[in-house]
């Protein structure tokens, strides 16, 4: 009688081989997916820690400011409200019973001068374009020529489409002299990874809904003690806040979505406006 024969033949250890290969795939599969939804917590976690860190920032600088405006102090085209930028100046004492205010000088001596007063800005230094989302527009201080385009072939937001336009960059710190020139050798980051994004159809417009849900988010607003909007021409007496929302982002090319947090306060203003 033959014996069995000791062994496996050809066609077993190709199953074998065959079957772990797939079990060594799927182990990898669900290691992988577990590493990258591990990376999204972590992500969003940096980004909501950042956009604390800007908001106290932001907190220190406007609390015992004068408001002189939000973005409208530049020129631009004629209906220009982006709201990404606030102009102020801070109280340096009290002269025959009224506050005076400026701003330092931004140099090693940090003097602070009656007159001057500082901006807090969005600068973008980088666009994530959807495909047929409009050209980028470079005409405005909050985004300056010569930023970096990143093309996505991918609905990066989720809305169903490919029209989407996104800017990402950096809160900046700019010191103006008391006749309203900007020295931009002296403009200090102090915030980064920031996100805002353009109006559909409203090119100039840079206050369009950052995490889609249906409203618009300018990054700064004043408001009266009420919690109406004041008009933003120039700070009023009637104002007494400055709303800040900041949306900190970052774009997750391997998942092919832009990861978003946002971070809101409501700045009461401590001196009169
Ligand atoms: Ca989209
Ligand atoms: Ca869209
Ligand atoms: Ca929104």
């Amino acid at each position: 009688m033959r014996s069995r024969k000791q062994g496996l033949t050809l066609l077993e250890v190709m199953i074998a081989t065959a079957v772990l290969a797939v079990m060594v795939g799927l182990a990898f599969m669900v290691h992988a997916s577990g590493m990258t939804a591990a990376d999204e917590a972590r992500t969003r976690a940096d980004l909501t820690v950042r956009g604390r860190m800007a908001i106290d920032r932001v907190r220190q600088e406007l609390q015992f400011a004068r408001i002189v405006s939000i973005e409208n102090d530049i020129a631009g085209p004629p209906a220009y409200h982006d709201h990404t930028g606030v102009r102020y100046q801070v109280a340096m004492g009290i002269v025959g019973g009224v506050p005076l205010y400026g701003y330092r000088t931004g140099d090693a001596s940090q003097a602070m001068v009656a007159g001057r007063s500082a901006t807090i800005r969005f600068v973008a230094d980088e666009v994530v374009r959807e495909p047929n989302a409009p050209a980028p527009i470079v005409i405005l201080p909050a985004i300056p020529a010569g930023l970096k385009v990143h093309r996505v072939n991918y609905d990066v937001n989720g809305d169903g489409d490919l029209d989407d336009l996104f800017y990402l960059g950096n809160l900046v710190l700019q010191f103006i002299d008391a006749s309203g020139t900007v020295d931009p050798s002296k403009d200090t980051k102090i915030a980064g990874k920031l996100a805002v994004r353009s109006q559909p159809g409203l090119a100039q417009d840079l206050d369009g809904d950052v995490n889609g849900d249906g409203v618009d988010d300018p990054m700064f607003i004043m408001l009266d003690a009420d919690n109406n909007e004041v008009p933003n021409l120039a700070a009023s007496a009637a104002t007494r806040k400055v709303r800040v929302t900041l949306y900190h982002a970052y774009l997750d090319t391997r998942r092919k979505k832009l990861l978003i947090s946002r971070n809101q306060e409501e700045i009461r203003l401590e001196n009169p406006q």
